[in-house]
């Protein structure tokens, strides 16, 4: 699958503002920082549909993308940025858990880990809302140009024993927004999710 076209569509801060949930959705998580959006730029080809920053933000928005006028990814709020008060850190759970939880059109869930660093706490509780809620997803190590081959296969080894609940992981993939290391492999998880 190629996309063809991806176009800002909205950014939505309450369930009550969602599309209508006719398209599937494929859905970023992961921690502010790890490079979400710059994966979403790279796998639309286009390097500012989604901003990037060195500066976690404090918004807490899920911003949703059409794709190819098939499906929608679905950039959720990053998490786990220290300096964010609590009462935001409290709207930010239960945002993100409501929408894992009620929204039947989510296809797959590409939950992003920088490649660097041991899965958090956060990292830790998406997955187990995950398989709680029985939705499929992916394990994407992030920043991949940053550490060796070697580095990275003991990488994928420790998240996997760190997670230890991973029933419906579908894949770990090394990915670089700078090489484009995990795009094809990222793109044919989408495809096949798509189809299923
Ligand atoms: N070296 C390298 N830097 C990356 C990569 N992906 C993101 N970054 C950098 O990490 C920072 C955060 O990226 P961003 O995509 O905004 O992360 P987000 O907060 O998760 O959306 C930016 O400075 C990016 O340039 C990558 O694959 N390789
Ligand atoms: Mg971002």
């Amino acid at each position: 699958m190629k996309i063809q076209t991806a176009e800002f569509v909205n950014s939505v801060t309450d369930l009550g503002q969602l599309p209508t949930a006719h398209l599937p959705e494929i859905v970023f998580i992961g921690r502010s920082n790890v490079g979400k959006s710059s994966l979403i730029n790279k796998l639309c080809g286009k390097s500012k549909l989604a901003k990037t920053s060195s500066i976690p933000g404090r918004t807490r928005q899920l911003n949703y993308y059409l794709i190819n006028e098939e499906f929608y990814f679905v950039d959720l709020p990053g998490y786990g940025y220290a300096k964010v008060p609590e009462q935001i850190k409290t709207g930010w759970r239960k945002l993100v858990e409501d929408y894992i939880s009620t929204r039947k059109n989510i296809k797959l869930v590409f939950e992003l880990m920088d490649s660097r660093h041991d899965p958090t706490y956060l990292d830790q509780l998406m997955v187990n809302w995950l398989e709680y809620y029985e939705i499929n997803y992916a394990i994407v190590l992030t920043k991949s140009d940053k550490i060796s081959q070697n580095k990275m296969e003991r990488q994928i080894y420790r998240t996997s024993k760190i997670v230890s609940n991973e029933q419906l992981c579908r894949d770990y993939i090394p990915f670089s927004a700078i090489s484009g290391e995990g795009r094809n492999t990222v793109m044919k998880l989408i495809e096949e999710s798509l189809e299923s």
